[in-house]
């Protein structure tokens, strides 16, 4: 998988801080895309018409393939040929290749953009609106949704935390004046990965505790931070205008498409195939096992490999798609019925 000339289409919504991950990543490698845009909590039939029961945003197809997590969604995009004026650099080294792996990993993995989402929650109206509370809720399946209380008792942890990672930007890989965080001409994945809950938490008025987390304590941090953003809003500007369709038109764009990826296989010697028995063509459900795990894809069993698990589902006219999930946070299981 080289290049695209199937139709890249990216379902998220505009204040969503994960899409901005891809977001950023299609621009910075200049890839031009088109966009669905999509209510901030369900339902969303455009999904639904797909056959796409994951309810987490976003959601990006190329051709016919549609691809579940930002972190899968940047490793497939990554295999496509940069577009013109891309700015991203890519890691190169084991070290940067290790690096780029461990970034990530502490970012989601540790806790620490929890603890950035929870100072957020904090200050964020939707946390009044009943509605989005119930459907949160959900999302967490069923676990209390951080009521005011327990986000006021968890403070001080959270910030100590939130504050460990800024001090670890600063003396650890910024210290040597470095523009980007692997040593790089541009911007890497890497950075993506450190930024968009560094950048959400400061899109949000008062989300920052200033008096432990500010640019006069960590100057290298925050001159990184806007040295991202400005770069970032460069190449979105030089991607020019995005197309932007109604569900309807996107189901249809990528219906007709074909799939952007062969056919893949089921590798016998996978632990998780042998346990479970799992054997191509069957019928198996795939779900995501942290959050919105309640929503779970049904489909035959496409492919089985280190990085994914591919399904092909039914849209609701009848036509078929392939979801693809990483295994990395993510179930599949034969579906009894
Ligand atoms: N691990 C997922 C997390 C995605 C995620 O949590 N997205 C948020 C929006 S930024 C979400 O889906 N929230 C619930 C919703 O919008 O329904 C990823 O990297 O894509």
């Amino acid at each position: 998988m080289t290049s695209s000339e199937k139709p890249i289409v990216l379902y998220y919504y505009e204040l969503s801080p994960y899409s901005k991950k891809v977001v950023w990543y299609l621009a910075l490698k200049g890839l031009k895309f088109q966009q669905c845009i999509q209510p901030r909590i369900m339902p969303r039939p455009d999904l639904s018409r797909l056959g796409v029961k994951y309810r987490r945003i976003p959601v990006l197809t190329i051709g016919r393939d549609i691809y579940l997590d930002t972190r899968h969604i940047i490793s497939k995009l990554s295999e496509l040929e940069p577009g013109k004026n891309a700015r991203l650099s890519v890691a190169t080294t084991p070290e940067q290749k290790a690096l780029q792996r461990l970034l990530q990993a502490y970012m989601i993995d540790s806790g620490l953009s929890r603890c950035i989402v929870q100072l957020i929650l904090q200050k964020t109206r939707g946390m009044m609106d009943p509605e989005f509370i119930k459907d949160r809720t959900e999302f967490m399946s069923g676990a209390s949704f951080f009521p005011p209380e327990a986000l006021e008792a968890m403070r001080p942890d959270t910030i100590r935390r939130v504050k460990d990672g800024f001090e670890f930007l600063e003396q650890t890989l910024l210290c040597d004046g470095r523009e980007w965080l692997l040593g790089t001409a541009g911007p890497t994945i890497g950075d993506i990965e450190m930024a968009w809950p560094l950048l959400w938490l400061e899109r949000v008025p008062g989300a920052r505790p200033e008096e432990c987390i500010s640019e006069a304590k960590f100057p290298k941090v925050f001159a990184w931070m806007e040295r991202f953003k400005s770069t970032a809003q460069k190449s979105l500007d030089d991607l020019g205008e995005l197309a932007t369709l109604s569900g309807e038109e996107a189901a249809k764009l990528i219906l007709s498409s074909d799939y952007h990826e062969a056919d893949g296989h089921v590798d016998e010697a996978d632990v998780l195939v042998q346990h479970q028995k799992l054997k191509k063509g069957q019928l198996v459900r795939m779900w995501p096992t942290d959050t919105g795990s309640n929503h779970k894809d049904l489909g035959e069993l496409v492919s089985v490999t280190d990085k994914e698990v591919v399904i092909e589902a039914k849209a609701e006219d009848g036509g078929l798609v392939r979801i693809h999930a990483q295994r990395h946070g993510f179930a599949v299981a034969p579906c009894e019925e």
